[in-house]
C-alpha cells in the first residue's frame, strides 16, 4: 500500500503532494513501482502535533486528487480518513476502500456507510485523537489488550453490517505506543495474524523505526524495509509505506523465503 498524503504537514512527506497534480503524479509512480493500493489521506495523524482538520478541508485536499486520478490508476485507491462525509466523496470518485485510523469508532455514519457500500475497510487500533494519542501509550499486556480491542472492533462492523471478508485489521504501530509498544506487536505479528483477518502493518519511517534503526534516510528506509520483510514473514497481508520500490523488494524477498517452504 503507497502512501499519498495530501497534506502540508505529515511527518514524513508534508507538503510534498499537497498540489493535485504532484499528487497524481506521485500515485502513478507508486503504481509503477508495484503498488497493490494507493492510501489517500487528506488528514496528517502525526504522533506528535498534528492538527484536526475539517471534513471540508480534507475533501478540498482529496477531491481534486481523486477526480485526476479515474480512469488513470489500474490498482485500487483507499481513502483513509475517520470521517464519513470524506469517505462517501471518496467512494463516490470510484474509493475501493475506507482507512479507519479509529476502526469506525470516531464517525457513527462511517459503519453503516461501509456496510452500506460493501467497501473494504481498514481497521486500525489507537487510543484517543490523533492530536492527544501519545497521551494513552499505557498498556499492562499491549499485544492482548491490542489483539482484544481489534477483536471488538471487528465484531462491531460486522453487527453494523460489514461482510467479515472486507474486513483488513491493523495494530497501529504507532499510535498511542511508545517504541517498546510498537516493537512488542511486530514480534507478535503471528498472533494477530490467528484473528482470522488480513493484517495490514503501517511501520514506515515512523518514529521507533527512527530510534531502533537510525534517523539519517538511509538508515530510516533499511530499517523500514527490515520491518516490512519480517511482517510479510510473519503471514501480514499488506505493508503501508512512503518508498513503494524498497517495500516490493523486501516484500518479494520475504515472500520467496517464506514459500520455499524448507526446499521441500
Ligand atoms: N499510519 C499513518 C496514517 N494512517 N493508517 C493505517 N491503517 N495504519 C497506519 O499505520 C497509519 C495509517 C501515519 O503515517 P503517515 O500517513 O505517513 O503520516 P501522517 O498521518 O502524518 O499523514
Amino acid at each position: 500500500m503507497g502512501v499519498l498524503n495530501v497534506t502540508p504537514d505529515s511527518f514524513s512527506d508534508g507538503g510534498r503532494y499537497f498540489d493535485p497534480d504532484r499528487a497524481v503524479e506521485h500515485a502513478l509512480e507508486m503504481q509503477a513501482a508495484g503498488a497493490a493500493i494507493i492510501d489517500i489521506g487528506g488528514e496528517s495523524t502525526r504522533p506528535h502535533g498534528a492538527r484536526e482538520v475539517t471534513a471540508a478541508i480534507e475533501i478540498e485536499r482529496v477531491a481534486p486528487v481523486l477526480k485526476r486520478l479515474r480512469g488513470r490508476l489500474g490498482v485500487p485507491i483507499s481513502i483513509d480518513t475517520r470521517k464519513a462525509v470524506v469517505a462517501r466523496v471518496a467512494l463516490d470518485a470510484g474509493a475501493a476502500m475506507v482507512n479507519d485510523v479509529s476502526a469506525l469508532s470516531a464517525d457513527p455514519a462511517m459503519a453503516p456507510l461501509v456496510a452500506d457500500r460493501k467497501c473494504a475497510v481498514v481497521l486500525m487500533h489507537m487510543r484517543g485523537g490523533p492530536a492527544d494519542h501519545m497521551k494513552f501509550a499505557r498498556y499492562r499486556d499491549v499485544v492482548s489488550e491490542v489483539e482484544a480491542h481489534l477483536a471488538a472492533r471487528a465484531r462491531a462492523a460486522i453487527n453494523a453490517g460489514v461482510a467479515p471478508s472486507r474486513i483488513v485489521l491493523d495494530p497501529g504501530l504507532g499510535f498511542a505506543k511508545q517504541p517498546r509498544h510498537s516493537l512488542a506487536l511486530l514480534s507478535a505479528l503471528m498472533r494477530l495474524c490467528t484473528l482470522g483477518y488480513p493484517i495490514l502493518v503501517g511501520a514506515s519511517r515512523k518514529g521507533f523505526v527512527r530510534v531502533t534503526g537510525g534517523a539519517d534516510p538511509a538508515a530510516l528506509e533499511s530499517a523500514t524495509a527490515a520491518v516490512n520483510a519480517i511482517a510479510i514473514a510473519a503471514g501480514v497481508a499488506m505493508v503501508r509505506v512512503h518508498d513503494v520500490g524498497l517495500a516490493v523488494a523486501a516484500v518479494k524477498m520475504a515472500a520467496a523465503i517464506k514459500s520455499s517452504n524448507g526446499g521441500r
